[in-house]
């Protein structure tokens, strides 16, 4: 992760966090792609072309933040890391799938993700459409098969990632239908809370749930990944504008070559920025009604904000 910040005490700030968050991410992306490697058939395995697709999509510079919000959100409830990970993987699974199938010539038509050309680039479209499919049946397999959860929990984890994942398309949809029309802040924040938003909320809800946080925390925990993934969705639509392709791993201003409705499209840049911080307020707030030490979630909501500095 690279930081740059104007200001040098904020930046001072920043450090100090990052430095743990830099390990706590470092870590939780050794974990999962471990497991990752482990679950996704080898690019030796027949159809290869399939399983080569689906491993240079899934192992390209990706943030894992999804993954890392499962293990901030568990962990912080008292799980052992070995009963997060195959929900971990199986977030990250849902989340490449998508990224594959936003990229298609029939939606975003783009050649850059995660650092490297995308699938339908580097192979052909069928592949890349099959390779979505097959990561999102086993995203779904994943959790089904994990022997460290009681059935029953597996069961409420496929229910929540499925609904999740259906939101997500809507989200998309929306998106998609949206484009070269003019909307308002709400508007786009609806379409976000399920395109963006239904996966981030659900890594967070699934690490309570894993870790069996109680009725009040977990609504709380809810709230605190609704309002996350909304200041996620405003920090990348800045990033759009201001960063390049190159720092992005991905086509930069491409929101406003497709006549998307963005936060700095309807702000302005400057009103999104304060945005950020007002949100970046109220996600911390939310965490400060648990009683319990949030400082990795509380982090993870300082480093989503921080991007746009
Ligand atoms: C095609 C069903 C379907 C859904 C697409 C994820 C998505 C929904 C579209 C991607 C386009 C986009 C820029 C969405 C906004 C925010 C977002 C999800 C960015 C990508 O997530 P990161 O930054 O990516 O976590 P990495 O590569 O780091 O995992």
């Amino acid at each position: 992760m690279t930081l740059a910040c104007a200001n040098p005490v904020r930046k001072s700030i920043i450090l100090d966090f990052m430095t743990d968050l830099d390990r706590f991410f470092s870590e939780v992306r050794a974990l999962v792609d471990g497991e990752l490697d482990m679950l996704l058939p080898s690019s030796d395995v027949e159809p290869t072309r399939l399983y080569e697709a689906i491993r240079w999509s899934v192992f390209g510079e990706g943030k894992r933040f999804r993954p890392a919000l499962v293990f901030a959100a568990g962990r912080e409830f008292g799980a052992p890391d070995d009963e997060l990970l195959h929900t971990s993987a199986a977030v990250e699974m849902i989340h490449t799938y998508s990224l594959i199938h936003d990229d298609l010539p029939a939606m975003d038509d783009d050649d850059l993700r995660r650092g490297r050309s995308t699938a339908h680039k580097k192979f052909d479209e069928a592949t890349a459409i099959l390779a979505g499919d097959a990561l999102q049946a086993m995203a779904f397999e994943t959790i089904a098969g994990d022997e460290s959860l009681a059935v029953e929990l597996r069961l409420r984890l496929v229910a929540e990632l499925s609904v999740a994942a259906g939101q997500m398309v809507a989200g998309q949809q929306l998106d998609l239908e949206a484009e070269g029309k003019a909307l308002d802040v709400s508007d786009i924040e609806h379409i976000h809370r399920g395109k963006t938003g239904a996966l981030i909320r659900f890594a967070v809800r699934a690490g309570g749930m894993i870790a069996g946080a109680n009725k009040t925390e977990f609504e709380t925990l809810t709230q605190f990944g609704e309002k996350l993934g909304l200041l996620f969705q405003i920090t990348d639509d800045i990033l759009d504008v201001t960063s390049t392709s190159e720092e992005l791993g991905k086509t930069a201003g491409k929101d406003s070559a497709s006549q998307k409705a963005t936060y700095p499209e309807v702000l302005g840049l400057s009103r999104s920025k304060e945005l950020v911080r007002d949100v970046e307020a109220d996600t911390l707030a939310i965490l400060a009604n648990l009683d319990r030490d949030t400082t990795i979630l509380a982090d993870v909501c300082r480093y989503v904000s921080s991007r746009t500095n």
